[in-house]
């Protein structure tokens, strides 16, 4: 019989899973705080789905429009997510992105400035006015950049190339995780009075996905297993702009900020035909004509935004229909120009990630010729149920913050609100682990037989003659969902 005593074992108050931005925040949070702090991540520290929001961090600064407040912002998000969104989520969302952001640049972020040096903010989808706050088109790399300089110092534990099994309990408190290095296949068992799933989502059931090999759904199962509620996993956003040639990086991201910073769709026969689309609770804000967006792009403020800047859902689904209609591109998406409509100094400035993905990957340079894109699955608005105001699950002592939480964004995720997501509810989350293990009486216990049978659900698949391969599985399950 297994010795858990002989199982490498560490101990916190808190043990955070993930450290993409979410996790990263809210182990700031917990150490700042003064509890002892774990961060376990499967891959690298930073390399996470953070990196993927391109384009920018949405708050309502007001910075580049003064009419833009935090109650514009609710609205816009309450609106793409169809009303199905936990409204006190998106509440705190919206009042407290902008804080967020101020205090990134506190700790360092090199936001984009205006003429007047404030921080710098562009169009997205779904967003009335321009609220992205940005570096470049590598806005989430400079988040996670900048919250690991600042995390780096706070001293807390950090295990890299550790992938969590499960959540361990004592009667329905979370009591620890037993996990395994990557390297070597040992386990490894965490003690802790409060777990923080920060664990992303689950593209890679997708094989057309801008995810890395990383977002499996781990969190979620893990949340479930423990009894945790999941909620909304019907919603599932697809970022109508990903790469589709060469076939190596079908998916790779295409930020929305080229549409954001004045690019167009275009069909097979050259019609810009997102006009053909714009659903009537979109008509009164969005230009009916390409006279009036173009004037927009001039800068006047009277005119309409145009009508690539809907929100994601309507803008892939435009895409979708355009191919299957037979009005695609070569390759199965649609053209995104940018070349013709803003010159190419500007292009390579604002958009200097894009410019080299596609001279590098397709060999395309995007200052002289349209982009090949289509739809691309980004992103899980559905996850752990959680309090809005402490991001505590059903089950006590587990929280989940960023992508692993539900009810943010309803239905439907605006680009951008994922950045303000992750930071202001990492946050959340970190004071509400903190509260719950000051409040907490006697120190939950690992029970071993849990620990045991945890063990052997994790290396029966190395014992057995026959069964179900996975990987098997997992080119079935991306075949049926694609
Ligand atoms: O298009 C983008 O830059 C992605 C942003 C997001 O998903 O929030």
């Amino acid at each position: 019989m297994l010795d858990v005593a002989e199982i490498q074992t560490f101990e916190h108050d808190v043990l955070v899973i993930g450290a993409g931005g979410a996790g990263l925040r809210a182990a700031i949070e917990c150490s700042a705080r003064g509890l002892s702090t774990g961060l376990m991540c499967k891959s690298l520290l930073g390399k996470a789905h953070t990196v993927m929001a391109e384009g920018g961090v949405a708050a309502a600064l007001g910075n580049v429009d003064g009419r833009d407040n935090w109650k514009v912002h609710f609205r816009d998000t309450m609106r793409g997510g169809k009303f199905l969104n936990q409204w006190r989520m998106a509440e705190l969302h919206a009042r407290e992105s902008p804080e967020r952001v101020r205090e990134l640049e506190e700790w360092g972020a090199v936001f984009d400035r205006t003429r007047d040096g404030l921080i710098s903010q562009r169009n997205f989808g779904g967003h009335r006015y321009p609220r992205l706050a940005h570096v470049g088109d590598r806005t989430g790399l400079e988040i996670i950049r900048t919250l690991q300089d600042h995390a780096i110092h706070k001293g807390f534990g950090v295990y890299m190339e550790c992938t969590a099994l499960q959540v361990l309990l004592d009667g329905s408190r979370v009591a620890g995780v037993l996990g395994y290095w990557r390297e070597s296949g040992r386990f490894v068992l965490f003690r802790a009075r409060a777990v923080i799933l920060a664990t992303g989502g689950g593209g890679r059931a997708w094989r057309i996905t801008s995810n890395s090999w990383e977002y499996s759904g781990d969190g979620y199962a893990m949340a479930y297993e423990a009894g945790a509620d999941l909620m909304d996993m019907e919603f599932t956003q697809f970022h109508p702009t990903g790469m589709v040639w060469p076939p190596s990086v079908r998916g790779i991201l295409v930020t929305e900020g080229v549409r954001g910073d004045g690019g167009i769709l275009l069909n097979s026969v050259r019609k810009r035909f997102m006009f053909d689309y714009i659903p009537e609770r979109f008509a009164p804000e969005t230009a009916a004509t390409e006279e009036e967006a173009n004037r927009w792009l001039a800068g006047d403020k009277s005119a309409r935004r145009p009508p690539e800047l809907l929100t994601r859902d309507v803008v892939a689904r435009a895409i979708t229909r355009e191919v299957n209609e037979g009005r695609g591109s070569p390759h199965g998406g649609v053209f995104l120009d940018i070349a013709s409509r803003v010159p190419a100094g500007m292009i390579k400035k604002k958009l200097p990630s894009m410019y080299h993905q596609f001279k590098e990957l397709a060999e395309v340079d995007i200052t002289r010729e349209p982009m090949e894109v289509g739809p691309t699955l980004h992103y899980f608005m559905g996850g752990v149920r959680v309090d809005p105001d402490s991001q505590m699950s059903t089950v006590p002592g587990l929280f989940a913050a960023g992508e692993a939480a539900a009810g943010m964004h309803g239905a439907n995720r605006l680009g951008g609100n994922s950045l303000s997501d992750l930071l202001v509810f990492g946050r959340l989350s970190g004071i509400g682990a903190v509260q719950y293990v000051k409040d907490l009486g006697a120190v939950p216990r690992v029970h071993e037989d849990q620990v045991r049978a945890a063990v052997r659900g994790a290396t029966d698949i190395l014992n057995r003659e026959s069964g179900t391969n996975p990987y098997v599985t997992h080119e079935q399950l991306q075949e049926l969902m694609g």
